[in-house]
């Protein structure tokens, strides 16, 4: 009989081997057809289901606040820097793209992952803030450059104020606020900033959605999917700064040497 010699790929997402590709089994058409959205091909091709409406709705919200902060930001620096060296679109986005981190719009999956464990392990607040800062752990999702207690960032209140509207649990993120109680008790900047929000956002997602075995959102907490989000918003405001740049034919940068301390 025949032998399937062994595949070097296992692939369970998408496939183009028929009439028209299918992302999560879901033909194209369908997609088109029935009027799904970014949030909704996200739903099929990261987290491999149709998810409820509100769920995808709320990916996009994410998806469009973080899309772009303006031109002083580390991301857009960089694009902005590289885009007047005279790079391409690919260069100028990936030089942008490599400054998301710890600090800088990727603290969403640590965020998720500190807020679960220590809601779960049912620690206060203040147990939780200060054993990380015995670890000497900056609380991921906490502090902000130029947001403050009393100027706040729009884009936290809109996640929580659409969260409290059509998530069945905003337990994770009740928790979060009560985190950024205490640290403001120290220090003014040390608010629940964007990155915090969705971490502990998506966890109530993937919690009160019923979608997910505890397993699952387990799996996908280890893995650091959550990244992923600003990843990709933040490349739409990227891919907008390099075009800007080149539309306003842009010299070379070089930055002044009065803003530089020179010291030994
Ligand atoms: N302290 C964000 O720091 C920032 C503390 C803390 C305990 C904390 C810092 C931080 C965690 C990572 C995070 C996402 C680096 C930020 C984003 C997207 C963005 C960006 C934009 C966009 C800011 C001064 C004192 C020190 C620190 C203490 C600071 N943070 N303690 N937990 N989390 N956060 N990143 O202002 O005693 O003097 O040593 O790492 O969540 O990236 O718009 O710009 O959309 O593009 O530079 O919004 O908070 O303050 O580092 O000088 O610290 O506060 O230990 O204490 P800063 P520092 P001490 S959203």
């Amino acid at each position: 009989g025949k032998v399937r010699a062994p595949t070097h790929i296992i692939s369970t997402i998408s496939d183009d081997r028929g009439e028209e590709p299918c992302y999560g089994g879901v033909p194209m058409s369908s997609i088109v057809e029935q009027g799904y959205g970014v949030g909704d091909v996200i739903s099929l091709l990261w987290f491999k289901r149709s998810l409820p409406r509100y769920c995808t709705h709320f990916i996009e919200i994410c998806i469009m606040l973080c899309a772009d902060h303006g031109p002083c930001v580390s991301g857009a620096h960089n694009t902005i820097v590289t885009a007047r060296a005279g790079k391409d679109l690919v260069s100028s986005l990936v030089s942008g793209l490599l400054t998301i981190g710890p600090r800088f719009g990727g603290a969403i999956d640590d965020a998720a992952r500190y807020f679960k464990d220590a809601y779960d392990r049912n620690l206060t607040p203040y147990e939780f803030v200060e054993s990380m800062k015995k670890k000497g752990i900056r609380v991921p999702g906490i502090g902000h450059r130029i947001k403050r207690a009393d100027n706040r960032d729009k884009r936290v209140e809109l996640l929580q104020s659409f969260a409290r509207t059509h998530f069945p649990s905003v337990k994770y993120m009740e928790y979060a606020e009560q985190v950024e109680t205490y640290t403001l008790s120290k220090a003014n900047n040390l608010v629940l900033n964007v990155d915090g929000a969705i971490g502990s956002l998506f966890l109530d997602l993937l919690a009160g959605s019923g979608m997910f075995t505890k397993q699952e959102i387990d799996e996908i907490i280890e893995i650091g999917y959550l990244n992923g989000l600003f990843v990709l918003a933040r490349s739409i405001g990227l891919i907008g700064h390099t075009f800007d740049q080149k539309r306003l034919k842009q010299p070379l940068y070089r930055h002044p040497w009065e803003d530089v301390l020179y010291t030994k």
